[in-house]
């Protein structure tokens, strides 16, 4: 099998598939890359909410992979899966809508760019929790076996995850119980601003599972071809042979690490280096060579991605914001069973648990959000011990409803946290 350098340049021209799949392969890379263009555009006007990470320059990675996989098999990703979710052919509309925190959003606008998630097209999210989706993967794989499917699990992931303990566990897991497993290691060269020289003791990443039972290759990931003759391959190993194995993308993120990031840790020679291999701008050279494309029909690609990505701002924009009073539904802690200040929100003008929530402002949630914020101002009026004191009665009183004694006293303590950092969030 040919190998990529370290910088990525492919080691040999591969044949071309046939006509339509390579129009294809270059539409959806095109889409990704001005679907992610225009997420920056709406996060920088505040449309787009929350964390914003993009993957230009690792359409090849992502396309050359999801285009060799059978719908039936599952992708989980990152924080960085904008493209990996629009590959797996979810809809455009439906991710912006996700980043602008709306009810069409993928999940209902309830998680953001983080968290995109689409179980009919088997694209099982989106995770903030760097090597946090790892693990799950495995989860995935084991499911799959004891069903005796022959469905396919690719866990995608960077080269920063592999430091961390789940990626040790997970392929002692993989390889202990011979899980159909694809991990495609996605080396960008940066875990945030730290180089892999600085990040990892192993920067061989292929190598890197191999003492676990987890062999790996490393591929061309600037190369949507040499990405889909390795996949292809490793996705026959697992369905067939039914092994774990690893695949190492080289490939290059030319944005900052999230919208917030100055990239003091990298030179804009670097960038514009890498920006010269450019994974769509080299394949549609290439098709226009080998005469697979016309000029024409390069423009006309260019336009329809233009006029699809406008329609899922639009999109976007008219779907509505989730109801205020659903604020507390579907979290995990909340219910009797769970005491505690999890769930508390203190900018209440006094502050109850969440699971209340629907009881307490029956009527008022609409008033409050059409007010602008849900409860701007209203805590000030009140001031902030008193607030904290009538919390602290209504949980006295809740617990003494259903006879449980004292609160838990290793329950978090409501105010603290506040805003997430970059480094804790993604
Ligand atoms: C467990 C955990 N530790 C730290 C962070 C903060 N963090 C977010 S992204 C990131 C770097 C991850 O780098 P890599 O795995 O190479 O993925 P890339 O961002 O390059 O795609 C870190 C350290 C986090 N989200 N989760
Ligand atoms: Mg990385």
């Amino acid at each position: 099998m040919k190998t990529a350098t370290k910088d990525g340049a492919a080691s040999g021209a591969r044949p071309l598939p046939d006509r339509d799949t390579c129009l294809e392969l270059l539409e959806t890379m095109a889409l990704i890359r001005r679907f992610e263009e225009e997420a920056g555009r709406q996060y920088q006007r505040a449309k787009a909410g929350g964390f914003l990470h993009l993957a230009s320059g690792e359409e090849a990675t992502i396309v050359g992979t999801t285009s060799v996989m059978r719908p039936e098999d599952y992708l989980i990703g990152t924080y960085r899966t904008h493209g990996h979710a629009i590959a797996r052919g979810t809809d455009p509309k439906n991710v912006m809508a996700e980043l602008f925190g709306r009810e069409d959003g993928t999940s209902r606008g309830r998680g953001g760019s983080m968290h995109i998630f689409d179980r009919e097209r088997r694209f099982m999210g989106g995770y903030g929790i760097v090597g946090g989706n790892l693990p799950l993967a495995a989860g995935l794989g084991l499911s799959c076996d004891y069903t005796d499917s022959d469905e396919v699990t690719v866990c995608m992931f960077g080269d920063g995850a592999s430091n961390t303990g789940n990626f040790g566990e997970t392929m002692n897991l993989a390889a202990l119980w011979s899980l159909p497993v694809v991990f495609i290691l996605e080396n960008n060269l940066y875990g945030m601003g730290t180089a892999v020289e600085r990040h990892s003791a192993v920067t061989d990443f292929s190598k890197k599972a191999e003492g676990l039972g987890v062999p790996g290759v490393r591929a061309d990931g600037m190369d949507v071809l040499a990405m889909r003759e390795t996949v292809t391959e490793h996705l026959r190993i697992a369905r067939e042979d039914r092994k774990p194995t690893l695949v190492e993308a080289f490939t290059y993120r030319y944005r900052g690490h999230s919208a917030a990031d100055p990239e003091v840790y990298r030179t804009k020679e670097e960038v514009e280096e890498w920006r010269r291999k450019d994974p769509i701008e080299a394949f549609a050279d290439r098709l226009e060579a080998e005469g697979v494309l016309t000029n024409g029909e390069r423009e006309a690609i260019r336009e329809r991605v233009d006029t699809q990505v406008r329609e899922a701002v639009e999109f976007a924009d008219a779907s509505p914001e989730p109801s205020l009073d659903s604020l507390y539904d579907n979290l995990y802690v909340v219910g009797d069973q769970v005491p505690g200040w999890y769930a508390v929100d203190e900018r209440a003008p006094q502050p109850f648990r969440g699971e209340h929530e629907r009881e307490r402002l029956e009527g008022e949630a609409k008033k409050l959000a059409e007010a602008g914020a849900a409860y701007a101002g209203q805590a000030a009026q009140t001031g902030h011990r008193e607030g904290e004191e009538a919390a602290a009665r209504d949980e006295d009183a809740a617990f003494d409803e259903r006879g449980e004694g004292e609160p838990d006293e290793d329950a978090p303590d409501p105010g603290a946290g506040g805003p997430e950092s970059e480094d804790g969030a993604g």
